[in-house]
């Protein structure tokens, strides 16, 4: 079963967290999840304390080191997210990145490096259906 690194906003602001739940569950009927707290409603964008944030950043990159493909939803900007997105591509990890068309403005950084596999979408049916189409 392929490894996924799910990431999502979260000091970026947490609009969007119902949607990445929805999609954690979507990809755990097809793929494990490293990541299952991205989508954890009761995570709040709240400061954390810098000896918890070191946990956090050498347990995510590890998961990144680990995963077999990475997915961003990156609709709601985040530096933490943008970070993740180099450091997979340096693992040459495949990374897949949605973006609603209509909310979001993607970075040029992003949206201009051609190694990402950009996903815009226009609805929940059209993000579900080519997220469906990783896994095939
Ligand atoms: C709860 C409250 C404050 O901090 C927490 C726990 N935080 C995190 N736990 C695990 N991964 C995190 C945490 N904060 C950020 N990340 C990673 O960075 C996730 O994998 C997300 O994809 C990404 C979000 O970055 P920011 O900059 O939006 O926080």
């Amino acid at each position: 079963m392929k490894k996924v690194y799910f990431a999502g906003s979260i000091r970026g602001g947490r609009a969007d967290a119902e949607l990445y739940r929805r999609m954690i569950e979507f990809i755990k009927e097809r793929a494990l999840v490293l990541t299952e707290h991205v989508g954890d409603l009761s995570l709040s964008e709240l400061e954390g304390e810098y000896d918890r944030d070191r946990l956090i950043y050498t347990q995510d990159t590890q998961w990144i080191r680990e995963c077999d493909l990475l997915i961003a939803e990156c609709t709601c900007p985040s530096l933490g997210v943008g970070y993740e997105l180099c450091y997979a591509e340096k693992l040459s990890k495949p990374c897949f990145v949605f973006c609603n068309k209509s909310s979001g403005n993607l970075s040029a950084m992003i949206k201009g490096d051609p190694y990402y596999k950009i996903m815009p979408y226009e609805s929940a049916h059209e993000l579900f259906e080519k997220l469906g189409e990783i896994f095939d």
